[in-house]
């Protein structure tokens, strides 16, 4: 009885030394830790106190936009665009050297019919870096559809629309989080053969576009922290209609324009690169919404439709009195960096 109470009192103190010592080299290993945390702070410092980290030779280059380039023959449809360098004022005063598609960001607006060949060209502008171009909207290989077009050269792709929907699209080259927030966004429209069932209700249409900003061309904050900005722009549907960049204030200092007792029709998509959308017009609700644009996800009836990062919707909603109604993501911290756009409704 003694000898076994002793074993276990023996084992206890060895258990307990052993402890101990573990605890004391964690406590070691924290401050080594914390130390290497102080080193780090301090480059940061010093890195945050350098020029942004803009690509030598993208240093005096700022692209002049090049128009979309669409051709249709038949349900063959032939786009050609650009991959770039632009600078875009996401504040007044501040400008970003973007990397883009034609000089804008988000990219150029595209829009096919369900069943169309898409006959792509990517010229690369770029004299420093290879890209590429995603199309959310097709089935391919993905190291062939989407493969990376080296500088100053282009690159042919052929795909098929057979989806219809308010598809992402966006360079794909690696690191693609820097190519997708240095600015390399934008929107695929894919018209559904027989139209959506709301059709002959809407009254206007607009196509609206969430996306993040951060410190420039910083792949650590892009990958760590919260967007410096939150932006909306819109891209011209047709003739006469507003084509923005995301930028801080496009779509308040310009509102949207509606009559009162219209029918509206956002096509909305949020190309991120990292944030969720919850999409909200204040003062309305929508009574028809296609998921991803596709007429077979009708909902009816909601409040906020959830946008994922690259997802997209169709949502209508109809505005029954004179004013100004404000849409905003309702993460609230997201609108109050910039994400928030305004309809004013007139007789
Ligand atoms: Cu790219």
């Amino acid at each position: 009885m003694f000898k076994k109470l002793n074993f276990i009192l023996i084992v206890g103190i060895i258990a307990t030394v052993l402890l101990l010592t573990a605890c004391g080299e964690d406590v070691n290993r924290e401050a080594e830790v914390s130390e290497d945390q102080a080193e780090d702070a301090v480059e940061t410092v010093s890195a945050e106190e350098e020029a942004p980290e803009v690509i030598g030779s993208h240093e005096d280059l700022n692209q002049e936009p090049v128009p979309l380039e669409v051709e249709r023959d038949g349900s063959d449809v032939y786009v050609k665009m650009t991959a770039q360098i632009t600078d875009i004022e996401i504040e007044e005063g501040y400008n970003y050297k973007a990397w883009t598609f034609n000089g804008e960001a988000p990219g150029p607006l595209v829009e096919v019919n369900e069943g169309d060949t898409i006959h792509f060209t990517l010229d690369n502008l770029d004299p420093a870096i290879p890209h590429s171009m995603d199309f959310h909207a097709v089935h391919t290989a993905p190291d062939k559809g989407f493969a990376d077009v080296a500088p100053n050269e282009e690159g042919r792709f052929s795909y098929k629309a057979d989806n219809p929907g308010v598809f992402m699209y966006h360079c794909g080259t690696d690191p693609v989080l820097s190519h997708i927030a240095n600015g390399m966004h934008g929107v695929i429209i894919v018209h559904p053969d027989d139209g959506y069932p709301t059709d002959d209700e809407v009254d206007e249409e607009y196509v609206i576009i969430q996306n993040e900003w951060y410190r420039y061309n910083d792949l650590d904050d892009m990958t760590n922290n919260e967007p410096s900005q939150v932006v909306f722009s819109t891209k011209a549907l047709e003739e006469g209609q507003a084509n923005t960049n995301g930028v801080i204030g496009a779509l308040q200092d310009e509102p949207l324009e509606a009559n009162v007792g219209d029918k509206v029709r956002f096509y909305v998509n949020n190309v991120g690169p990292n944030e969720v959308s919850s999409f909200h017009v204040i003062g309305t609700l929508f009574d028809d919404v296609y998921l991803d644009g596709n007429p077979a996800n009708h909902l009816e009836g909601m409040q906020t439709v959830m946008l994922p990062t690259s997802g997209g919707a169709v949502v209508e909603f109809t505005v029954t009195e004179e004013g100004e109604y404000p849409f905003v993501t309702h993460q609230f911290k997201h609108a109050t960096k910039g994400a928030m756009g305004v309809i004013n409704v007139t007789e």
